[in-house]
């Protein structure tokens, strides 16, 4: 299965990131856009596993403590790609957030996966393969308090990229799930 470590949003953020998609949709030629439930922050992409490796994700998910976090969405960008880009709403660069990305990176590359190199660049996918003639932008930032991380397995269900929510890890003080 394929699998990743994200951060998925309450209802308020949701509906203001659906507005945002559709503010860029309006203003774009074309483009694949993401449906409400796929908004999500990832901290890790793992790609494909194993159940063994499942396993491993997890117990690196329980090895990293957290306490909650605030979050804010600032800015519209995009990654260029040859002509239809990734566009996306990008998330502050703040402390707790690079923090617990890199513990958790840590754990996960002592468990023996490969991640990604680049640098993290925070961001929630709002459309793929866009055309349009807007440039980035910044917005009113909101967000909310973070208080969860989840493992999210990837599929596709009828033709629809699906992800679904495997397993949680919750932050200090917080009710267990
Ligand atoms: P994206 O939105 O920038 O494409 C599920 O696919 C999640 O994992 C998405 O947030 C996606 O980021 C991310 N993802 C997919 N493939 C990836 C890769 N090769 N490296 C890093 N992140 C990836």
């Amino acid at each position: 299965m394929r699998l990743f470590v994200a951060i998925n949003f309450n209802t308020e953020t949701r509906s203001r990131l659906l507005a945002l998609r559709d503010e860029l949709r309006n203003c774009s030629k074309g483009g694949n856009f993401s449906v409400p439930e796929n908004l999500h922050l990832t901290l890790a992409f793992l790609g494909e596993c194993s159940a063994e490796q499942q396993a491993s994700v997890k117990a690196a998910m329980d090895a990293v403590c957290f306490e909650p976090f605030p979050i804010n969405i600032e800015r519209i960008g995009r990654f260029k790609r040859e002509g239809s880009d990734i566009w996306w709403a990008g998330v502050s660069r703040n402390k707790p957030l690079l923090d617990l990305q890199e513990l958790l990176a840590d754990k996960l590359m002592a468990a023996g996966f490969l991640l990604e190199e680049r640098k993290y660049t925070p961001h929630i996918t709002l459309g793929r393969q866009v055309v349009t003639e807007v440039a980035p932008w910044t917005i009113e930032p909101f967000g909310e308090v973070v208080k969860k991380i989840e493992l999210m397995k990837s599929e596709r269900l009828g033709g629809n990229l699906t992800y679904t929510s495997v397993y949680g890890k919750a932050s200090a003080g917080a009710k267990q799930l």
